[in-house]
């Protein structure tokens, strides 16, 4: 029984609710004390309390959350057999949790960051997770690189500072994040609040028809609300008069009955265009461009729920790429595969082995989870033991069904470390520099790359202006004269910590 379904739940209990006589004072020998072992009434409580903090997630630890659902309004069944697809006004539970990425549980939600865009979908054949961003790119194309790229926008080890020269070092010697960090240092890296700002699945996927026919797929949810972004100086004050913006913006909205809704888009490219695709389609540093593959509606979101608890229901929420029901499979993207393991495996570890039967995390569409797992900590859901655990078995038990494996799919090649770093890494930055961006737009981007630059040492500068010159020799001068300026004004740069320059 939950505790909120107690018969008599106004009388305050213990964890294990045993009715609780004075909560105000611990029990001691004397008026003065000292406190008993056998106070248990504050045992519990201050235990309990002691362990109010789980592991904050590594990255993407603040953020804000809510529920609601997502409709279909356009047939894409020629594309794919999810349920969740299934019909034209059919409706699915969903619930959504929005982030900064570099900062702590209690960071700014203003700041100059990626916004993550994770969806959980409850759909009829098991958990959905698109865990995408509000960029439809990303600054690395090889997972390995994901720990150091982190590392390197997050605190120095040393002073526990977050270090220019850190950041400045792994993106100007990784020029493949180019794209994403013009799309960060344009207008849209600071959206106001969560509600005004376009999600992206990001990565190719793979989608798959009643008849086994398979397509590649990109995911994209634009914003029904428009786009609206902080200019730097709003942002600014906002960091320091309500860091909580964002959490606060979607909240009251909801509250207000003021739902916020996304219209969901997919790209499409077959098999046969990935192949002679000008660019490499499962990189996730590129766009696939739209006039190539238009944008074919099928669905929105809307979120009409707050919720109950926080901690239960948000900071517990664990999103998993690698949760796609049949019809909806991984591509090739590097990146992808490389998110398959790394989810479920910090879960494990920051919510514990048994995270899928928290409520907020369970398919709570799917009426029994049937499989042979058992045990663990925390363990809330067992086996039924009329039936075996183990698999194959003579007895009656959940079974496999070969209608819902994967679609085969045959590839060639060498077993290798790709280099993949001189894939071209200038072309689409180059077409949003010159043809998405207005001049006014390119102007504010050079001038936030300035600002935020010019705190790193000179040859790292020099290093990253010569890759925004490889972009538009344009681009890149114009950088280098505010620059000037700013290191005119403000002299050498010390680094802030002690690593000694490698020079071969
Ligand atoms: Fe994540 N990412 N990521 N990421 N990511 C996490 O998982 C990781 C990437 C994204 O609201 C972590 O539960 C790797 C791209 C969102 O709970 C972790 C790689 C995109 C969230 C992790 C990436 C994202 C995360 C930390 C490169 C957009 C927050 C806590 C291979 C397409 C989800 C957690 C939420 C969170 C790993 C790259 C989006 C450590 C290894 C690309 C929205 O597992």
């Amino acid at each position: 029984m939950e505790p909120s379904s107690a018969p008599n739940s106004c009388v305050l209990t213990t964890g294990s609710g045993v009715p609780t006589g004075d909560k105000l004072n611990v029990l001691t020998m004397g008026p003065r004390g000292p406190l008993l072992l056998q106070d248990s009434v504050f045992l519990d409580e201050m235990a309990h309390f002691d362990r109010e903090r789980i592991p904050e997630r590594v990255v993407h630890a603040k953020g804000a959350g809510a529920f609601g659902y997502f409709e279909v309004t356009h047939d894409i069944t020629k594309y794919t057999k999810a349920k969740v697809f299934e019909s034209i006004g059919k409706k699915t539970d969903i619930g959504i949790r929005f982030s900064t990425v570099a900062g702590e549980a209690g960071s700014a939600d203003t700041v100059r960051d990626p916004r993550g865009f994770a969806v959980k979908f409850y759909t009829d054949e098991g958990i959905w997770d698109l865990v995408g961003n509000n960029t439809p790119i990303f600054f690395i194309r090889d997972p390995i690189l994901f720990p150091s790229f982190i590392h390197s926008q997050k605190r120095n080890p040393q002073t526990h500072l977050k270090d220019p020269d850190m950041v400045w070092d792994f993106w100007s010697l990784r020029p493949e994040s180019l794209h994403q960090v013009m799309f960060l240092f344009s207008d849209r890296g600071i959206p106001d609040g969560h509600r005004f700002m376009n999600g992206y699945g990001s990565h190719t996927f793979k989608l798959v028809n009643a008849k086994g026919e398979a397509v590649y797929c990109k995911f994209h949810y634009k914003t029904n609300q428009g786009i609206k972004n902080l200019t730097v100086e709003e942002a600014d004050r906002l960091v320091v008069q309500d860091p909580d913006y964002g959490i606060r913006d979607l909240f009251q909205a909801i509250a207000k009955k003021d739902f916020p809704s996304w219209t969901l888009y997919i790209q499409v490219m077959t098999f046969q265009q990935a192949e002679k695709c000008p660019f490499n389609p499962f990189d996730l540093t590129k766009v696939w461009p739209h006039k190539d593959y238009p944008l074919i509606p099928a669905g929105k979101l809307v979120l009409n729920r707050n919720p109950n608890n926080y901690f239960a229901e948000i900071e517990q929420i664990a999103f998993d790429p690698s949760n796609m029901p049949p019809g909806i499979e991984p591509s090739p993207d590097k990146m992808l595969q490389g998110r398959l393991f790394s989810y479920p495996d910090t879960h494990r570890h920051r919510l514990g082995a048994n995270y899928l039967h928290l409520p907020v995390n369970c398919p709570r569409r799917v009426a029994h989870v049937s499989n042979y797992q058992q045990d663990g900590p925390m363990c809330l859901f067992s086996a039924p033991c009329n039936s075996p655990n183990y698999y194959p078995n003579s007895f009656t038990s959940p079974r496999d069904n070969c209608k819902h494996k994967e679609k085969t799919h045959s590839m060639s090649g060498d077993i290798d470390r790709h280099d993949s770093s001189t894939e071209d890494n200038v072309s689409q930055a180059r077409t949003f520099y010159k043809q998405t961006l207005s001049e006014a737009e390119r102007q504010r981007l050079c001038e936030n790359l300035a600002r935020h630059l010019k705190e790193a040492q000179t040859f790292i500068q020099e290093r990253a202006v010569k890759n925004f010159r490889d972009v538009d020799p344009e681009f890149g001068k114009r950088i280098q004269t505010l620059l000037d300026k700013h290191n005119k004004a403000d002299g050498k740069k010390e680094p802030l910590h002690c690593y000694t320059r490698c020079l071969s």
